[in-house]
């Protein structure tokens, strides 16, 4: 857990050494956030769970709270139990007065007392703080003690976090060497399954709805107040203000339905979370093979633009579309077509006398080869190694997800959770969750 920008996915990236970012698709807006990535840590394999923040810029805090509750759940009901918690903070940022306080206060709701053994509190970001402001990082570390003393008195653990990969496996390490009899289940996961509560019911839900009624209350207070004040203008007669009134108003108004969305959201149970979040899934597997089909395409066109590139290289220096022996080289219908075949490109120009020939693309006309255009061999190549990296990262996401329509079905089935991995039965889990401002 940790606030958004704490370096929980970087964590992880450092431990597992995978890529995780997905450019484009829009898979990043539909998709789920949770992720699962599997490693080996002193021949045991460690899954490492990844969560999202509750400040997302797309995403309201009620949906992140939906999505854990979603994941979680399903890890409680298959017995696929945590084998500690990792909360990071940021060490480079005064967060302790506000956002960062009720991060951790969600955070130990969430947890619960009886795992506070199971916490580490780590700090992040020390790279980041010039030598001259050492002793406020310090001190800030000495605030996040203070603040989770309730969780080092019943032995949890504060560290600082370098940005390397020997810190971090030293925490999995620690983590994944406890013993199975010391595996947690979360309070938020017992409220939600074994007590059958609402996720407003639960002691982390709790503190989320009640923040959420009063954001709410007091925009309805201001829209009630702005609405008075537009019948005493009307009343008046000065109408010089109206205008802006009604545009606040309005605003006003806007803004609480996002409000009331995530009211309505916390109000779910498990039986609804579990439906909606399927489907959600279905989706997301449904754009990851497009996804992928997607990046093998234009692989196996990039590729083949290059074998045409190289084609062309080797053949005769035509000058003016006219080739050594008199013959045209380019401008019959047989001509190679090296970006698109179908849209009438006929290239017009000379190899150059290096590798990387350029090529241009004009928008009008035909396209035309000349020496000043924007495809080149290392082009090419560069752009087939991206679409490479892309497609192993999409490779990876397929992996990371545990598929959720054999959550449904089988609850209480450890095979559920075997998409991510084998030999779950010795597997260890750090749940790294992102709990920002709640
Ligand atoms: N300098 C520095 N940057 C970091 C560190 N950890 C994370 N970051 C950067 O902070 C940003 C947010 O990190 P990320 O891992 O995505 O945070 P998350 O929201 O907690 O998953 C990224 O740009 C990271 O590269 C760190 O220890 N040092
Ligand atoms: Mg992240």
């Amino acid at each position: 857990m940790g606030m958004t920008g704490a370096g929980k996915s970087s964590f992880i990236t450092l431990c597992t050494q995978e890529p995780l970012e997905i450019v484009g698709h829009g898979l990043s807006s539909c998709t789920s956030q949770v992720m699962m990535h599997t490693m080996t840590c002193n021949g045991q394999t460690v899954h490492l769970i990844d969560t999202p923040g509750f400040n997302d810029t797309v995403r309201s805090d009620g949906e992140t709270l939906q999505e854990l509750a979603f994941w979680l759940a399903a890890a409680h009901e298959r017995e696929f139990h945590l084998s500690g918690i990792i909360y990071l903070h940021p060490i480079n940022a005064n967060r302790l007065q506000g956002s960062g306080v009720r991060s951790l206060n969600a955070f130990k709701r969430m947890v619960g007392e009886s795992n506070y053994h199971g916490v580490i509190l780590a700090t992040t970001r020390w790279d980041e703080i010039a030598p001259e402001q050492m002793h406020l990082a310090s001190q800030r570390e000495q605030q996040l003690r203070t603040k989770g003393a309730d969780i080092l008195q019943k032995g949890g653990r504060v560290v600082s976090l370098s940005a390397g990969r020997h810190d971090a496996m030293r925490i999995v390490a620690h983590v994944a060497g406890r013993r199975r009899d010391e595996r947690l289940t979360l309070a938020f996961q017992r409220q939600l399954v074994d007590e059958g509560r609402a996720i407003y019911e639960t002691d982390v839900g709790r503190v989320l709805f009640e923040q959420l009624e009063t954001d709410h209350q007091q925009l309805q207070g201001r829209v009630e107040g702005s609405q008075a004040e537009i019948l005493k203008l009307i009343e008046s007669g000065k109408q010089d203000h109206l205008t802006e009134v009604l545009e606040f108003q309005t605003e006003t108004t806007n803004s609480l339905k996002p409000l009331e969305d995530d009211i309505e959201r916390m109000r779910k149970r498990m039986n609804d979370i579990r439906e909606q979040w399927e489907e959600r899934l279905r989706k997301e597997k449904d754009a990851l093979a497009e996804a992928e089909k997607e990046s093998e395409e234009k692989i196996k066109q990039k590729s083949e633009e290059l074998t045409r590139l190289h084609a062309q290289l080797r053949s005769p220096s035509p000058s003016s579309g006219v080739g050594r022996n008199g013959s045209r080289q380019w401008s019959s219908p047989q001509a190679p077509n090296f970006l698109e075949p179908s849209d009438g490109y006929v290239p017009r120009s000379t190899r150059s006398a290096s590798p990387s020939s350029t090529y241009s693309t004009s928008s009008s006309g035909p396209r035309s080869l000349t020496p000043n255009s924007a495809i080149t061999e290392a082009g090419l190549l560069r752009e087939i190694e991206e679409l490479g990296h892309q497609q192993d990262v999409i490779r990876s996401w397929k992996q990371i997800r545990p598929d959720s329509r054999r959550h449904a079905q089988q609850p209480g089935h450890n095979a559920a959770w075997s998409v991510v991995g084998t030999g779950l039965a010795v597997a260890q889990v750090v749940a790294a969750i992102a709990c920002t401002v709640m």
